[in-house]
C-alpha cells in the first residue's frame, strides 16, 4: 500500500479549500492515515524542500509554506502516489488537467494549493519527516474491498 504526504498549503487554507482537497481524496477512494493542522517552521520547510535549494524560487517557496498554517496529512491506497498527484494536477496550474485541483482552483505556480509526494520512496521519507509513528493510524473500512482490488 503506497503512502503520500499531502499538504494543503497556506493559500489553500486561507481560501477555505481544506475540505475540497479532503473531499476529492476521499471520493477517489484513498484512505486517510494521519492529519494535523500546523504552522510550519523555517527549519521544517528547509528540510522538506531541500531538493530545491539554490533554485530561483527557493526563498519565496520557504516563506510561502511557512507564512500561515498548513493542513498536513498522510493518505494511502493502491497507486496512491500517482493517483494523488493526478488529483492535484501539474505543478503549473495552467498546465494542470481540467478537473484537477490546481486547474480548478489555482492560477500561479507559486500559489498552487497543495503538495503531494512525487515517488513512493519520497512518500515514506516525507511521512517520517512530518509525522511521528504514533500519529499514523492503521485502520480498515468496510468499503475498502469495493475500492482496493487486494
Ligand atoms: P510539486 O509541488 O508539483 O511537486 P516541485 O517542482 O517539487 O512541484 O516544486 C515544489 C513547489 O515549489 C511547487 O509546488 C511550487 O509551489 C513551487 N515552485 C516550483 N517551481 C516554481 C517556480 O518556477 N516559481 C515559483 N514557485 C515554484
Ligand atoms: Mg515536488
Amino acid at each position: 500500500m503506497e503512502r503520500s504526504l499531502v499538504l494543503v498549503k497556506p493559500d489553500g487554507v486561507q481560501r477555505a479549500l481544506i475540505g475540497e482537497v479532503i473531499s476529492r481524496l476521499e471520493r477517489r477512494g484513498l484512505r486517510l492515515v494521519a492529519a494535523k493542522f500546523m504552522q510550519v517552521s523555517t527549519e521544517l520547510a528547509e528540510t522538506h524542500y531541500a531538493v530545491h535549494k539554490g533554485k530561483p524560487f527557493y526563498e519565496g517557496l520557504i516563506s510561502y509554506i511557512s507564512s500561515a498554517p498548513v493542513m498536513a496529512m498522510v493518505w494511502e491506497g493502491p497507486n496512491a502516489v500517482a493517483a494523488i498527484r493526478q488529483t492535484m494536477g501539474s505543478t503549473r496550474p495552467t498546465e494542470a488537467a481540467p478537473g484537477s485541483l490546481r486547474h480548478d482552483f489555482a492560477l500561479e505556480v507559486g500559489r498552487n494549493l497543495t503538495h503531494a509526494s512525487d515517488s513512493v520512496e519520497n512518500g515514506a521519507n516525507e511521512v517520517a519527516l512530518w509525522f511521528k509513528p504514533e500519529e499514523l493510524v492503521d485502520w480498515n473500512r468496510e468499503v475498502d474491498r469495493w475500492t482496493f482490488e487486494k
